[in-house]
């Protein structure tokens, strides 16, 4: 009998089975390569997004105090207006500016003729109502057709107005998928905002938590929980963000990576140009959680804030616990498929297995092939809690991209146990037999339901509907569909809470879909 991957490919053309046959894998044994980060095949149906939603409303959009403004025709603005849940409320500036969605809402006379003069005066307009605390410009894909020169545009109007204005070439085109804007983005903050920040009085560990976009809360859980065990949050990229705070990046101890994809080049650039050390964590899950928050208490090295660390998350894991274990008992045994965008489709096996929930298949939109695959722990060695001078001991010399730091009296014996599973990709929290599929597309997504019959299926608003009109339980992994936190221990419970309802509603039961009753066409290739 021909296996799930075989099934899928024996329908296509010979041209897309050559695209997609590397892109979908049935692990086997440790090395399982997979194609990714590649151009989806035209017409296919992705989920995927582009350069723009990456750039713009990915990365920039959680920031509350600024201007963000769509230089292009209405359309890119208004779509990406209030849809990725990423929650704020107002700073100590008072300004909330994340329920506005600000366009030049170019017409084809500024196509033709050119739309800068439009976009000068849009952010005149804009700076003189909203006085925001940077004004930020993303191009749509004409912008970069016709050539309109943003950058020129926000270097005048920050002479003119005395407000930071920074452009972003992120035109919808660029790139594969919204990977693309994620760069762009991080390249910006650290050319004109990382290190432009006022002195600040810093507390103990001062950390800064990148990739972490308030989806649901998920920001305002992890930095409740961070709070109490006494970090000192510089800034937040860019969950519920102020510009201001994030320009004080470059004053942390220590930088935390939460989504694994979307940030981690700043991390890096951040590291290099002002020596801030930085780590993966995932408070997704209670295991990623604790073992997070144990990680984070081993770089400082203070035998105080370990102790603290450990008192916090008995009490936290005590208060969710009875309750916790009440789902677990009504879901354990259950499978899962997983297809988010670059980070969570791994994160959430991590919680899903704490409800003993098993994914049977996992994949990402844009994932690069690292966060399937993995790359070996690099760890750090702190030399003492109070000094500056890190020596590192290699584990695998060519890979710099997964690291962590732990005081040298640690080192030897903790570099044994390393392979923390939340530092590698997503293969390792798998099983031989189990699926990965990149950048799914709409017919794979009806033959996955169909062959593999998962209980759940986590994706997004794209797939959702299909899955569930078919009879299969659908939860939004993006936006969590209204719910959330889903981050931390009370997200935990959260998730677990909305699993169970989801699960057990009697829905199901009413649930036939339409080509189970009806017969349906089926194409034939002519001359086939
Ligand atoms: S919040 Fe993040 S966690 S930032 Fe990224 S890779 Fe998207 S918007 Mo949708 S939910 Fe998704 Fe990740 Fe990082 Fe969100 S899995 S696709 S670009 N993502
Ligand atoms: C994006 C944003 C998105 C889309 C969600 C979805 C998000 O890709 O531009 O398809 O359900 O999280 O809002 O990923």
């Amino acid at each position: 009998m021909a296996n799930f991957r075989d099934t899928i490919l024996e329908g296509y053309p010979a041209k897309v089975f050559k695209n997609r046959k590397d892109h979908i894998v049935e692990l086997e044994g440790e090395d399982n390569p997979i194609e990714a980060n590649r151009r989806t095949v035209p017409g296919i149906i992705t989920s995927r997004g582009c350069c723009y939603a990456g750039c713009k409303g990915v990365v920039l959009g959680p920031i509350k105090d600024i201007v963000l403004i769509t230089h292009g025709p209405i359309g890119c603005g208004y779509y990406s207006w209030l849809t990725r849940r990423n929650k704020a409320r107002p700073g100590s500036n008072g300004l909330d500016l994340i329920p506005y969605s600000f366009s030049t809402d170019m017409q084809e006379s500024d196509i033709v003729f050119g739309g800068v003069n439009k976009l000068a005066k849009a952010i005149d307009e804009a700076v003189e109502i909203f006085h925001p605390r940077a004004v930020f410009i993303t191009a749509t894909c004409p912008v970069g057709l016709i050539g309109d020169d943003i950058n020129a545009v926000a270097a005048a109007a920050q002479k003119r107005l005395g407000v930071q204005c920074v452009a972003f070439s992120c035109e919808g085109y660029k790139g594969v998928s919204q990977s693309a804007g994620h760069h762009i983005a991080n390249n910006q903050f650290v050319k004109y905002i990382v290190g432009t920040g006022e002195e600040r009085k810093m507390g103990k560990y001062p950390i800064n938590i990148l990739g972490e976009y308030n989806i649901g809360g998920d920001a305002w859980e992890i930095e409740r929980i961070l709070n109490k065990i006494g970090y000192d949050i510089v800034c937040t990229y860019t969950g519920d963000a102020s510009v201001d705070d994030m320009r004080n990046a470059n004053r942390a101890e220590l930088s935390i990576v939460q989504c694994h994809r979307s940030i981690n080049y700043i991390a890096e650039m951040i590291e290099t140009k002002y020596g801030v050390r930085w780590m993966k964590i995932n408070f997704i899950g209670l295991k990623g959680t604790m073992e997070s928050l144990r990680n984070m208490a081993k770089f400082f090295g203070d035998p105080e804030l370990i102790e603290r660390t450990e008192q916090v998350i008995a009490e936290e894991f005590a208060l969710i616990e009875d309750q916790f274990n009440a789902h677990k008992e009504r879901l354990k045994g259950r499978t899962a498929a997983l297809y988010v965008g670059g980070s969570r489709s791994h994160h959430y096996q991590i919680l899903l297995n704490d409800l003993g929930i098993s994914t049977i298949l996992a994949g990402y939109e844009f994932g690069h092939r690292e966060d399937y695959e993995g790359r070996k722990v690099l760890p750090f060695v702190k030399e003492d809690a109070d000094s500056k001078n890190i020596e590192s001991i290699t584990v695998e010399p060519d890979e710099k991209n997964y690291h962590m730091y732990i005081p040298k009296e640690k080192a030897e014996e903790l570099s044994k146990e390393m392979e923390l599973d939340y530092y590698n990709g997503m293969f390792y929290d798998m099983k031989d037999g189990n699926v990965a599929i990149d950048d799914l597309n709409h017919y794979e997504t009806e033959m996955l339901l169909e062959k593999l019959k998962p209980d759940i299926f986590f994706s997004g608003i794209k797939d959702k509907f299909v899955a569930q009109k078919n009879g299969t339980l659908s939860r939004q992994l993006h936006s969590y569909d209204y719910s959330g936190p889903y981050a931390g221990f009370n997200g935990a419970l959260n998730f677990a809470r909305d699993v169970d309802m989801g699960v057990h509603t009697p829905t199901w039961t009413l649930v036939e879909a339409p080509w189970k009753k009806n017969p349906m066409l089926v194409g034939e290739v002519l001359g086939g």
